[in-house]
């Protein structure tokens, strides 16, 4: 049979954790064709990142033509874009109705909590978000998404709660790390009519990376493979959590080391 295909716009780890490396792993796990458009390439370890390459804007969109002209894409995820250039070239093949249903992870900060852009990054993802079925942002991408201090759990269904009030159908806000979450994993998922809370036991690993690219491209996935946004979400919170689980002895370089995607040492 042939497999459905998703799409990834974004960036590339050279150390293969997170970026376009971890959607297409999770894409596959899910048995989807994963196709990928590079943004930027990074020259980075598990421990640190060395540099950024950007990919111009216009070649961007020279891959995603190419791609969408010839696969029939059912769904798309947005990781690392780099500028507001690439945004607004994402948001006008979503606008031509040329990405399938749009997973937007909006990639603002970096692991260690600093934004990684200026202003007109983000407020180009104000641009995007309408577009998108399911927007995924962390907590503290969350804030500068909204404007809003995002600490607690409740600070998370606030914030998820206006994302929608922005226009995506589906909204994630990433927990982990809000001040109340103990030992839980607490995302908050918002649609118009309702706000909830996923929860798992925390994972406790130092191997994490990559973690939220592979929950974007499990929903991009779900989709692709025709799920509701809602059962999309809830299916690949529970993947990223046996992923993390089977990677917790792992050890791939002195850093942060991948999740296990391909189910290769979960239970
Ligand atoms: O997890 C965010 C992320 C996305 N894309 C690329 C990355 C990272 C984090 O390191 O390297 C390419």
């Amino acid at each position: 049979m042939t497999p459905p295909v998703a799409l990834t716009v974004a960036g590339v780890d050279s150390a293969g954790g997170a970026g376009i490396h971890a959607d297409l792993r999770a894409m596959a796990a899910h048995r989807v064709h994963g196709a990928a458009v590079v943004a930027a390439v990074t020259a980075q370890s598990t421990a640190a990142v060395l540099g950024v390459h950007r990919v111009p804007a216009d070649f961007v969109a020279l891959q995603i033509r190419a791609v969408t002209e010839d696969l029939a894409v059912r769904a798309t995820k947005t990781g690392f874009l780099g500028s507001a250039e690439v945004v607004a070239v994402v948001a006008d093949a979503a606008a031509h109705g040329r990405l399938g249903d749009l997973v937007v992870d909006p990639v603002l900060v970096s692991s260690a909590g600093a934004s990684l852009f200026g202003a007109d990054v983000t407020s180009a993802y104000l641009g995007l978000i309408p577009r998108a079925r399911v927007v995924t942002p962390n907590r503290l991408e969350a804030g500068l998404l909204t404007g809003a201090t995002v600490r607690t759990v409740a600070d998370m269904e606030a914030a998820a709660a206006t994302l929608c009030d922005l226009g995506a159908e589906v909204v994630v806000v990433k927990g982990g790390d809000a001040e109340d979450e103990g030992d839980r994993s607490v995302d908050v998922v918002a649609t118009r009519s309702a706000v909830v809370r996923l929860e798992l036991p925390a994972v406790e690993t130092p191997n994490d990376h990559g973690s939220g690219c592979t929950l974007s491209a499990a929903i991009a996935a779900g989709l692709a493979r025709g799920d509701p946004p809602v059962d999309a979400v809830r299916a690949a919170k529970s993947f990223v959590h046996r992923a993390l689980v089977g990677a917790r002895a792992w050890r791939l370089g002195a850093g942060h080391g991948p999740v296990d995607a391909l189910g290769w040492d979960a239970g």
